[in-house]
């Protein structure tokens, strides 16, 4: 049994106002789940960065300006979608690099390598299982080349303002003075928009949550009964938060028999789920600047949906 999970898990149920980390949602089925949910067209996070990648690749590492060769290293790989265009241009255009693909999830980085291997011959991949923080800080990444460090997909956007900046600040500590970081960060826009992405219709947002229960119930021997939560989100345009939670539908106890622990639910009471942040420009900048960095350039899709912004040591 993984301690630190059943730790949380205590800890979250057992506040007063409870909590769960959206970190657990990417068991295998969540990552299935999660898969759907960037192939929702309300989702636009994913198309817009992949017109972001496919478009300006040669914009980026025009910017970017190592001499060759350098590593791509790209931090919560997952399915490498998106990131495929940019390698794609960077193969086509015989540029020396090495990809060093890094995921906590074994299953994925197989996935992602077999299809690279596949579709990009020749390509020089070095993939990692693992925490991305135990693996940048092993010699192995940090060799004496430039290294392009990728944290895309708005994965930024899950931790707090405070715990961003301690993100980068991380990330600053463990690069190179030559080495540079491409941010993805999703826009401030139409409130409905974003709305739309994260309150789907077709429910799969809220099964992305439930999966959460049931994977207490799996890992912990729980008696959670998913028919008795549901799912709620709301967007705060002013400060850009997405926050996500699931609702107990009646006055209720759940047992985790592994824990031998009880809780007690009250009738609407909430789970806090997770944290989806928002950012514009100037906050982007702010957040870079906390983090140690400054930002060369902000590179956007054509609705300005969404930024790749390239983070300078
Ligand atoms: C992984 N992360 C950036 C997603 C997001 O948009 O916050 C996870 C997600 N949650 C609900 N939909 C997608």
């Amino acid at each position: 049994m993984d301690n630190t999970f059943a730790k949380e898990v205590i800890e979250g149920l057992s506040a007063r106002k409870k909590y769960l980390s959206s970190k657990y949602f990417y068991d295998d089925q969540g990552s299935r789940i999660f898969q759907e949910i960037m192939k929702m067209p309300e989702y636009y996070l994913t198309d817009s960065e992949f017109e972001i990648l496919s478009l300006q690749a040669a914009k980026i590492m025009e910017a970017v300006n190592f001499k060759e060769p350098f590593n791509i290293v790209e931090l919560g790989a997952g399915d490498g979608f998106k990131t495929f265009k940019l390698l794609e241009y960077l193969m086509a255009n015989k540029i020396d690099f090495y990809y060093v693909p890094i995921d906590i999830s074994e299953e994925a980085i197989h996935l992602l390598t077999d299809k690279l291997t596949k579709k990009l011959p020749g390509l020089s991949i070095h993939p990692r299982v693992g925490d991305y923080f135990d693996i940048l800080r092993r010699e192995n990444v940090q060799t004496s080349i430039p290294s392009l460090l990728l944290f895309l997909g708005s994965n930024i956007g899950n931790y707090s303002r405070e715990g961003a900046v301690d993100l980068l600040q991380l990330f600053h500590e463990n690069m190179k003075a030559q080495d540079a970081l491409l941010l993805g960060v999703d826009i401030k826009k139409n409130p409905v928009t974003i709305h739309k992405a994260y309150y789907d219709s077709y429910g799969i947002t809220r099964r992305f949550n439930i999966n959460l229960l049931l994977r207490i119930n799996r890992e912990f021997d729980g008696d959670f009964k998913v028919d008795d939560f549901d799912f709620y989100c709301h967007y705060n345009p002013v400060t850009g938060e997405v926050r996500s939670y699931l609702v107990s539908l009646r006055k209720q106890l759940v047992y985790l028999r592994k824990l031998d622990k009880t809780f007690e639910f009250g009738y609407n009471e909430l789970i806090y789920t997770e944290l989806s942040k928002k950012y514009d420009l100037q906050e982007i900048e702010a957040l870079a600047s906390d983090g140690g960095f400054k930002v060369g350039t902000h590179f956007l899709d054509c609705k300005h949906y969404f930024s790749d912004s390239l983070l300078i040591k």
